[in-house]
């Protein structure tokens, strides 16, 4: 794909997040857009957000667990790049508007204490991070109906809209089995363990790693890793408050308007 395809599907995707519009993803018209394509354009459409003064600050895997392959109807997982003005602190509200149909999920989160390159075995992964928290990841698909085949969602850098993560705690030695729940207004809305990310988030990090390596890219001390949810996405409404919590460690939340 040439140079200035890249440049006009990621100037496409950009637009409809800026309007708050979806758009008809890449694949219906051209079955041919590939998975190598398509995270040129996401590194395209977050290069623009950097160019005007946004900051990359780590990674996001996507469709680590069974129930989110089944909820979009695709099945390999994926990374995006979660940058700082997608983060929201713990307690912050979370606007809706300019939002085009907004889903909420609970996820594990990272951070890196060091570098990490390719297949590392878990104590290598673990002994990495600098800590890990609860969090909760709002995507936003720029495409309609938040329907997509694997290289749409890759382009639109994995449906990131905003996350928050909880505060950073050293990683609890039972973090493959946590229990995690997401709550609205103090209900149980999901229910799942960080075992359903890809059986253990640590082995979604290394998952991270291994396919970061294969364009050329490794993990930095200092990154945010988002693991995955470990359930299907709730969507969002107005007036409401989330909460997600993970067995030994901190919750996190946010009030939507
Ligand atoms: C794609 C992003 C998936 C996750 O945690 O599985 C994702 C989507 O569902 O729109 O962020
Ligand atoms: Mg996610």
């Amino acid at each position: 794909m040439s140079p200035e395809e890249i440049r006009r599907r990621a100037g496409m995707l950009e637009e409809a997040a800026r309007q708050g519009r979806e758009i008809e993803r890449f694949t219906a018209s051209d079955p041919a857009f590939s998975m190598p394509d398509a995270y040129l354009v996401q590194e395209e459409l977050v290069s623009h957000a950097v160019a005007s003064g946004d900051k990359r600050i780590g990674w996001k895997m996507g469709l680590t667990s069974r129930a989110k392959m089944q909820q979009m109807k695709v099945n390999q997982p994926i990374y995006g790049i979660l940058t700082e003005r997608q983060r929201l602190q713990s307690g912050d509200e979370l606007s809706l508007k300019s939002r085009i149909h907004a889903k909420i999920e609970p996820e594990v989160a990272f951070v890196m204490k060091s570098d990490l390159s390719g297949r590392v075995d878990l104590a290598a992964a673990r002994a990495a991070c600098a800590g890990a928290c609860a969090a909760m990841e709002v995507i936003d698909s720029r495409y309609r109906n938040f329907e997509f085949q694997l290289p749409d969602v890759v382009a639109d850098n994995c449906s990131a809209s905003a996350f928050v993560l909880g505060p950073i705690a050293p990683l609890p030695q039972a973090l493959a089995t946590a229990a995690m729940e997401m709550r609205v207004d103090g209900s149980p809305v999901q229910k799942g363990s960080a075992a359903d990310i890809l059986g253990d988030p640590l082995l979604s990090l290394i998952e991270l790693s291994v396919m970061l390596e294969a364009r050329g890219l490794s993990l930095h001390a200092g990154d945010v890793v988002l693991a995955g949810a470990a359930t299907a996405a709730v969507m969002l409404k107005a007036g409401t408050r989330v909460e997600a919590t993970v067995a030994g460690l901190p919750p996190v939340s946010l009030r939507v308007s």
